[in-house]
């Protein structure tokens, strides 16, 4: 393992609703709450002020509702998070050419690949120009670990939340994980964290002392001395990259249409099991199991699902390609059926104990579920929709968003990333004046967040906006 604190990890702050936060004035410092807004929609996330009140990520919304009464309910806007993570990790590739992204949100860069630390001030420096660097471009905070490994530097950045830095000093790692919970290690989900607790296995420390064979006994080979070199803090994956498959997949064409559902989920689950054979072989895990169905017409869909952490259990994968084939209509017949693995991942499993145990410790994510049902979340009039929290544009008040709409009615807020917070008005939902809208950017040109001295930061050299302009920009 490296001798300095050299491999950085960041994560954006409640980042969905700190982009809807900065995106609409009056929403700043109160409960903000993004998910799929649908009978079955869950919380992609929520502001820090919405936490306060116990609304947390995967939660079905209607808890949420009952917790948080009074919070800005908004469905997600992919298009525009995709762009402000675009900015951030551009911001990530100026300082070294490894970035490993792990989400839209989330990435470990390895410092000393790139030259701009190779010790613990170095290392300092270069994280807090990078967060002064990310509020300048993006508006938005995010916070930064610094390690001697990757999940050192993912347990630091948990620690420096929100909006901070913090640095675990080589040497000083054994003695820090020791007190801590079981469930800070990777690889330790709920299922794995209650097995250990049954055997009185409550904090790294305990784990240290049950010992490697204690541990293997309980885990099984893999995830045991997995879990006890962790518990060591010995970690030596690097960061890597960009990986050299993006999926694993597998497809059958049929020479004669299937019609018979029984037969078509029969297919589905051998396909599962193939895809799995080609993961296990390539000694890879994924996070996202794909379904595609090509119709007796030609259509073609593709349907989704994303787990809380990368799998290669064939149980896991063929349940979810069962889950997904239920959402598909057959009728008719079906030339084509595939099953696919992508977010693939060669480091820990989240929660391996769980998967093999057969535990569905999956939670389907709002985004897929949101990106699956548009329909079903956004209210339709007259062919035109309104969703909360969509941008708008009014002929004669101009820029707004979707407060919320029904009845035939539409409520728009009038502001503007860089207005002060604005007033409500209410149309009928087929006003001619009123039409959707691309995204503003939340920071305009010469518009400074926060800044410090500009030129060492090398950040100048970036596009000074994102790439989602609107027309009147
Ligand atoms: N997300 C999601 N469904 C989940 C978890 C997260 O759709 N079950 C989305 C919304 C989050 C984004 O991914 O904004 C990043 O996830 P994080 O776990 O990093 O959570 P946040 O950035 O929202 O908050 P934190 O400040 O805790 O990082
Ligand atoms: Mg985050």
């Amino acid at each position: 393992m490296r001798t300095a604190p050299t491999i950085l990890h960041l994560d954006m702050d409640a980042f969905f609703a700190s982009v809807e936060q900065a995106s609409k004035p009056s929403l700043r410092g109160k409960a903000v709450v993004v998910g799929g807004l649908g009978p079955r929609g869950v919380v992609a996330t929520a502001s820090y002020e919405a936490r306060v009140l116990g609304v947390h990520s995967a939660m079905p919304m209607g808890q949420a509702r009952r917790l948080a009464p009074n919070a800005a309910y908004l469905v997600p806007r992919f298009g525009l998070y995709k762009a402000i993570s675009d900015q951030v990790m551009e911001l990530l590739r100026a300082l070294s050419p490894l970035v490993e992204p792990l989400s839209l949100d989330e990435a470990f860069v390895d410092l000393e690949a790139g030259g701009v630390a190779w010790d613990e001030a170095s290392a300092r420096l270069a994280g807090v120009r990078l967060r002064a660097d990310i509020r300048a471009v993006t508006g938005l905070t995010g916070s930064v670990g610094l390690a001697a490994s990757k999940m050192l530097a993912k347990i630091a950045s948990e620690q420096a939340k929100p909006d901070g830095l913090v640095v675990i000093q080589p040497g000083t790692e054994r003695a820090m994980l020791a007190p801590m919970p079981v469930r800070t290690l990777p690889g330790v989900g709920p299922a794995t964290g209650d097995h250990l607790r049954r055997a009185g296995i409550t904090t790294v420390e305990d784990i240290v002392e049950a010992g490697e064979d204690e541990l293997v006994r309980l885990l099984g080979k893999a995830h045991g001395h997995g879990l006890y070199a962790m518990a060591l803090a010995r970690d030596d994956r690097p960061v890597t990259a960009e990986r050299e498959a993006k999926s694993v997949s597998v497809e059958d064409t049929y020479d004669v249409d299937i019609h018979d559902r029984l037969r078509v989920g029969l297919e589905v689950q051998r396909l599962a099991d193939r895809c799995v054979r080609r993961l296990r072989g390539a000694g890879l895990s994924g996070r996202t199991i794909v379904l595609k169905v090509r119709r007796f017409d030609f259509s073609t869909l593709t349907r989704s699902e994303t787990l809380r952490g990368p799998t290669d259990d064939p149980g896991v994968i063929r349940e979810a390609a069962a889950r997904l084939l239920d959402s598909v209509d057959t009728t008719g017949g079906v030339r084509l059926l595939g099953v696919g693995v992508t977010g693939l991942a060669d480091y820990t499993q989240e929660d391996l104990f769980a998967q093999a145990a057969g535990a569905r410790v999956s939670t389907e994510r709002a985004v897929e579920e949101h990106a699956m049902a548009p329909a079903e979340e956004q209210p339709v009039f007259a062919g035109r929709r309104w969703p909360a929290g969509h941008d708008v544009r009014h002929a004669e008040f101009g820029h707004g968003w979707v407060q919320g709409s029904g009845l035939g009615r539409v409520t728009v807020r009038f502001e503007t990333p860089g207005s002060e917070p604005g007033r409500v008005r209410t149309f009928r939902t087929d006003d001619p004046d009123l039409e959707p809208a691309d995204p503003l950017p939340l920071v305009l040109p010469g518009q400074d967040k926060g800044r410090g001295p500009k030129d060492e930061t090398g950040a100048s050299r970036l596009r000074p906006v994102a790439q989602y302009t609107d027309a009147d920009g």
